[in-house]
């Protein structure tokens, strides 16, 4: 079968588009260059001393272990100096991360979580970058935060970088969804799994259930739906977490089913889920729509939400389209 590599459909996608300049394809390929490097050190965590943690928090409040930190650094530096973005923003820095001046400017805005997942990274679990792109709404001038708050539905690419057993890219540019596996001996992501769909309903529920104390009435009735034999498959679905939103995102991508992250009510205050809509939901609603999936708040489509503040969180129901539309029924309901 003729390898194709990620470089070779970006070119394509290039071709296809009358008013493309290159300048997207440069950019996805500054980010390849990004996670080629990441993937490197994730491999290796075990062997150099890049465990554990740095003794910093950052702004969710969660202890940053070294590999985030390099991660963000590498993603940050790198895409500097690509001369393509006008702003950055990432999951571990509280505010925008603007391109210095002596540095060329460009018309994308940049949002990742630089390495979702990382309380595995010790115990040696796929870990996972996930990336958000948008154009600036202005044509010239200092970028300011209202450009980057755009709903999800004006993303013009988004996809994850997967470090597991093997590394893989998964993305889309609102053309469908394809998934490229890195080929370490050559140094290419070679085209794996060309236009990934979702099954219509899954087989599978992702869900932290050691918060069922935690959830109201209408949660608790949405996951005892997956786990009876009273739903329509007419037997439960099986139970897969592994703490990792990118890994157990991508396993129901392949296979079908839905991942929960519910909001909660904590020592009586109702909170609004642990998921970021920027860095973490917004992308990963892109691509499974784009799978013919589904992604919704509890009531609302993902990426249609007018986000308010850069690390806004949001509950996430997000996979197979006729389970997804089954969490959407139960909370409806009178
Ligand atoms: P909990 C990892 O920190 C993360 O953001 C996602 O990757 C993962 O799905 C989720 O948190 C796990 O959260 O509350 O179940 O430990």
């Amino acid at each position: 079968m003729p390898q194709v590599t990620v470089t070779e459909q970006l070119l394509l996608h290039q071709k296809a588009s009358p008013m493309a300049t290159g300048r997207f394809t440069r950019l996805l390929n500054e980010l390849i260059l990004a996670a080629k490097i990441i993937s490197r050190e994730v491999n290796k965590a075990g062997l150099v001393n890049v465990l554990g943690f740095t003794g910093e928090t950052n702004v969710q409040g969660e202890k940053v272990k070294k590999l985030d930190e390099f991660a963000n650094s590498v993603l940050i530096y790198r895409m500097q100096r690509s001369g393509l973005l006008c702003a950055m923003s990432s999951e571990e820095n509280a505010d925008l991360i603007e391109i210095p001046d002596n540095f060329q400017q460009g018309d994308y805005i940049l949002i990742f979580d630089p390495l979702d997942g990382s309380s595995n990274i010790d115990v040696n679990v796929n870990i996972g970058t996930i990336f958000s792109i948008f154009r600036r709404t202005r044509a010239n001038g200092p970028v300011t935060l209202e450009e980057v708050l755009q709903k999800g539905s004006e993303q013009v690419a988004a996809g994850y970088f997967l470090y597991g057993s093997s590394t893989m890219m998964v993305y889309t540019t609102g053309e469908g969804v394809h998934g490229f596996t890195l080929d370490p001996s050559v140094g290419e992501f070679l085209l794996s799994h060309p236009d990934i769909k979702i099954p219509q309903t899954g087989k599978i529920y992702s869900i932290n259930e050691g918060y069922w104390d935690y959830w109201d009435d209408r949660t608790r009735e949405v996951v005892s739906y997956f786990k009876s034999t009273s739903n329509e498959r007419r037997k439960p679905y099986s139970s897969r977490y592994i703490g990792s939103l990118v890994s157990d995102f991508h396993r129901n991508l392949i296979y079908g089913g839905i991942f929960l992250y519910p909001r909660d009510y904590r020592d009586s205050k109702r909170t609004t889920g642990k998921l970021r809509l920027l860095c973490e939901a917004n992308p990963l609603a892109f691509v499974v729509e784009q799978a013919g999936g589904m992604a919704i708040d509890g009531e609302n489509r993902i990426m249609d939400i007018e986000p308010l503040e850069l690390h806004q969180r949001v509950p996430l129901f997000i996979g197979s389209k006729n389970d997804v539309l089954k969490v959407k029924e139960i909370y409806g309901k009178p």
